[in-house]
Parts: structure tokens; sequence; C-alpha cells
């Protein structure tokens, strides 16, 4: 998950102009001339890019960018009230810098107006003279990530407060990682030393969650096996060639979770339909087959005669696909309609899906280097059914948010690969949130929308997380407010901190009754805070995440990143501000307990 890759230097620039966040009053282009506007609008681009380049090193002091320094565009934001923000990675003498990015923020008229940064230091290794060779380097992160390495390639750590020499090795098969996904090693080049060995793919559930959930002997659901390979999966050989098709078709999907449900497909010959959906860049959904290829174009596609996926039951491989599929539609729906985010990356490509990977996983995953969810079907035991409900996918997919955002990454990872620390715990908590924004914004009978997560699993505590009072989770420990020690939480644990400030922001303190469920959020100080809507605290956090935050965004960077969002759209000290700040205050981050640290 959330790996400190290396992004490529020629990175697309891409365009956000939808930047409110309202449903409603999102900056939408021109319907005619649509064309011309986007060259207009990808020209206007790249000029706030390099202005605010331009702007980082005139201000060099505040934004900590240096000599050597490189700075490459990977997101324009420009907000319809007139501000513009770049987000840049960085590259220094030439190397990628981890923990180097920064996001510029720029007024209309293109003059600088502040940063947001990832490093506090100004990047600087004390020396590029590597100790260790290349190779040394990928045979250290073979061993601790028990794989195979790929190619060391130098980077600078900066990281920790720190600017290290160091080496990147991406190991692919580890023996460390549950069903042999990859891994990010980073080694230092002068000490050798293993400065962070990260999972690339994001597990849904932590591997020191499963160990309690056996350790309690839970069983969730009833047994439903994982179906049998049916004649609805196909060869493509009878496809016949006809200028008709691929064509969209209006198919049907059978699910485990949400009913029976409406999904565009592709019609590839008169009686062939794939769970490809063409309105939505091609969105689709394949059969792994209890493999665990990491690569999209091994799975098996999936089509019927009929263009029904599934039959309801786990005894057709499809029904699982079928929810697969719609959690992914509704969840790219979700971010478009919402903020005109036109895909998990913003770049108007498809999200991808792998059911039935691997054998007997209870999990499922976010896989970036995929950009696939995968997920298992259950281990058979204690989850019997495929890990496909909605707010898994709608939290899975939002790590791809933010993954093409502030990429979030957890300061550190055990041996287990259990993560821990306040920006890994923030993205789990808007993983969450926005998870549970799918759901509402789904409103599917069957699976109604709550401020729950992973109730659909049938554990015995009838949820995994809940956002208004996190600590009810005994699984997890999820913790309801801030103290000293969550800088080192583990970061499902964690997320309950800012979880708990979305809902009360949301919903307000105290008893109340949604959709059928009964939420009763308490507050560390005891104020009653009274909700300003969903609408509107998505709306600051999604504004928070996009422009405010940065990988290294802890809670009271997020307590600020969120009242910076409430300023652009509500206004300082409106009534959405102040709320901002209660709910944070509800949660015990204030102003007044910032570490002095990251003041
Ligand atoms: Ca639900
Ligand atoms: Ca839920
Ligand atoms: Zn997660």
């Amino acid at each position: 998950m959330r790996r400190p890759h290396i992004r490529s230097l020629a990175v697309a620039v891409a365009v956000t102009t939808a930047a409110t966040g309202l449903a409603g009053t999102a900056f939408a282009g021109p319907d005619a001339g649509a064309g011309q506007a986007a060259v207009a609008q990808s020209s206007s681009a790249a000029s706030v890019a390099s202005a605010a380049r331009a702007a980082a090193f005139a201000h060099a002091a505040a934004t900590g960018v240096s000599q050597g320094d490189e700075l490459h565009a990977t997101d324009v934001m420009i907000d319809p009230e007139g501000a513009r923000h770049v987000r840049f990675t960085r590259t220094h003498q030439g190397m990628a810098v981890l923990g180097g990015d920064l996001v510029v923020h720029l007024t209309k008229q293109l003059s600088y107006a502040g940063v947001t940064r990832a490093a506090d230091h100004t990047v600087e290794p004390a020396t590029t003279d590597a100790k260790l060779s290349a190779a040394q380097a990928e045979q250290k992160a073979a061993s601790v990530a028990k794989g195979d390495a790929g190619t060391a390639v130098l980077v600078v750590d900066a990281r920790d407060g720190a600017s290290a020499l160091a080496y990147q090795v991406t190991v692919a098969d580890s023996g460390t990682t549950e069903g042999g996904g990859s891994r990010t090693v980073v080694v230092d080049a002068v000490t050798g030393k293993v400065r962070s060995n990260t999972p690339d793919s994001d597990e849904f559930l932590s591997p020191e969650l499963l160990k309690t959930l056996r350790e309690r002997g839970e069983v969730a659901d009833p047994a439903t096996g994982v179906g049998t390979l049916s004649a609805g999966l196909t060869s493509a050989s009878a496809a016949t060639a006809a200028s008709a098709y691929p064509k969209t078709a209006n198919g049907t999907g059978k699910s485990l979770f949400v009913g029976v449900v409406p999904l565009k497909t592709t019609q590839t010959a008169r009686t062939t339909f794939q769970l490809k959906d063409p309105t939505r860049y091609g969105t689709e959904t394949r059969d792994a087959r209890g493999g665990y290829t990491e690569s999209f174009s091994r799975g098996v596609k999936i089509t019927t005669k009929n263009d029904v996926f599934g039959n309801g039951a786990t005894s057709s491989r499809n029904s699982a696909a079928a929810d697969a599929q719609y959690g992914i539609t509704k969840t790219l729906d979700f971010y478009k309609k919402t903020f005109a985010r036109k895909g998990i990356a913003n770049n108007s490509k498809p999200a991808k899906a792998m059911v039935h990977w691997g054998e007997k996983i209870a999990n499922a995953f976010w896989d970036p280097t995929c950009g696939c969810m995968l997920y298992g079907d259950g281990d058979g035991d204690m989850f019997k059914k495929p890990l496909v409900a909605l707010d898994v996918t709608g939290h899975e997919l939002t790590h791809g948010v933010v993954d093409a955002t502030a990429k979030l990454e957890p300061t550190r990872v055990d041996a287990d690969g259990n993560q821990y620390g306040e920006p890994g715990a923030l993205n789990e908590s808007l993983a969450d949130i926005f998870g549970s924004n799918v759901e509402f914004f789904a409103n599917n009978a069957k699976d109604k929308p709550d401020y729950l997560i992973g109730e659909k699993m049938g554990l015995a505590q009838k949820f995994l997380r809940r956002l208004d009072h996190p600590s009810l989770d005994v699984l997890e420990g999820t913790i309801d407010y801030w103290a000293p020690e969550t800088y080192d939480a583990e970061v499902h644990a964690g997320s309950g901190v800012s979880s708990h400030a979305y809902y009360l922001l949301a919903e307000g303190s105290g008893q109340k009754t949604i959709g059928g469920v009964q939420y009763d959020s308490p507050t560390y100080d005891g104020s009653i805070v009274k909700g300003i809507g969903r609408t509107k605290a998505t709306a600051i956090f999604y504004r928070a995440l996009t422009r405010y935050m940065v990988s290294t965004t802890d809670f009271h960077d997020a307590r600020t990143a969120t009242l910076k969002a409430a300023k652009d759209l509500y206004g300082l000290n409106s009534t959405e501000y102040l709320t901002v700040n209660k709910a944070w205050a509800a949660v015990n981050v204030t102003s007044a307990n910032t570490p002095a640290a990251h003041r």
C-alpha cells in the first residue's frame, strides 16, 4: 500500500477544475466546445504549474526547496473561487526524494499564497556517495522482504526529519506479505540499515486484527462456499467479429450483498456479454480463479450469454464479481458526481478488480501497482464469504484516491506488516469516511447507508469500525480521542481520532438514529457539537485531502487542513469553520496541544 514509490519524472499534469467539492456547486466546464475548453485548461494548468514552481524557489525559506531540487507537478487544482494549488513531487540532484512532496498555494493572480510541505527540513543528504553497491542493497532488500528484488534505485529519504542517501528496491513475491504481494524496501546507502519495508498493497484487515479474530475464534457469516467454475466463464474464442460490437449493454448483477443491481456491460457478440463498463472508462472485474497474480491481464474475463452475472449466492462465481463491479462503479460515481473526480487517479482511467483472488484469503486489497482491487474469498473458516461488501470497496478505492493525492504514509511498519503512525491512521480514517459516503451515495436497500464499516462481515460486534464512537470496537481497539502516544498508534486503531471528528462535524454529538441505526457520539471535553451535515463535512474533508494534506500530515495538521478547507468553502468564522474547530477539540486535537515538533 501507499508505498513511497518513485513517480515517473515525466508526470502528466492532471487538471482539477471542479473544486468546491460541493454537490451541485462543482465548477463544471461548458458542455459545448469541451475539446477547446480542455486545451485552454491544460495550457493554463501548465502556466499555473510553472508559476507555482517559480514561487516555490522564490520563497525557499518557507517552502524548503533548495539548490539541486527539481519540482514535478502531479496535480494542478484551480478553484472556482480563485485559488490555485499545485502538488509537486521532488527530485534532488536527479534522485527522487521520499517525503519531499509539497503543495504550493497561489492566488488567482498566481502570486504565492503559502505552502503545505511534507518535510520540515531542507533536503540535503550529507553525502551523495553510496557506500553500498546497488547489488548489496538488492540482496539486503531480498533477504528482509523474502522475495525477488528488482533494481535498486538511489533516492533521498527525507522522511523522519533527516535526509539520507538510500536505495529503493521493489521486492516481488514477498514471503512476508499475505498472498505474496510486493514490498518496497528502502535501504540506507551509507549504513546498510533498512529504513523502511512497506507492503505495496493495502490490506483491508491488518495482520494483527486477523490474529485477534482467530484467537477469539470469531466465525463470521454462515458457510456458503466459493462456487464452482461455471459455464459463465467462457473463452474469448466464442466471440465473432462483427462491426456492431463491442457495444454498451444493460446487464444485471445478482450479488451477494446488494441484491439484484443494474450493471452497464460490454456486448462483444450477439450472445456474449462481458463484465466491463464502457460508460465508466472500461472499468472491469475479472476472475483470478484462485491465482495470486497482480497482473490484471492474467485475470480471466467474465462473460455470460444472457448479460446476467451471478445468482445471489456463492454457488455462482459471478455473484461476488457482481458485488465488486457494483461497488467499484458506485465508488467512481460518488467521486465523479460529488467532486467531479474522473476515476480514482482523476485521469479517466478504469478501476479494475479481480475476485476469487488467491486461495482462502480472508482479505481484500488495493494494489496500486496493478491499479486493481483484489478480493479474497474468505478463509472458509472465519470469513465464509468473499470480502466484496460495498464499504470495503469504498474504503479500499479511497486508498487509491489518497495514493493519487496526499499519499499519506505510515511512519513505520513492523515485521508482520502492521503499520503505525498518524499519517497512516489518517489514511485509514479517510478510507472509512469516504467508504461510508459511498454507501450513502449508493443508497442500496440491501446495504443501507451507515457510519459503520464492515457491518456486512458478520462479526460478533456487528461492525468492524464505526465513526460515531470508535472505541466501541474491541477488535482493533480503535480510539475515540487523540493523546500524545497516538503518534505511534496502529493505523486502524488510530483512525478513530479523525473519523470521530468527521462524524461530529457531520452529525454532531449525542444520540441520534439515522437510517435505522442508533448512534451516540461522545466528546472529550463534554461539549455539545451540532453537526453541519454530511454533504458539507465531506466537502471539507475532500478539499483538505486534495489541497492541504501531504504524505506526512498528522492529526494536528489535518485539523489545520480542514480549517483551511472550511475557510475556502464557507468563510473564516462561518458556522462551518467554527464547527470544524469544535469537532477537533471534541476529539482532543487543539491548537494548544499541538506537539512541539509539529508547531
Ligand atoms: Ca450499510
Ligand atoms: Ca457501512
Ligand atoms: Zn485501509
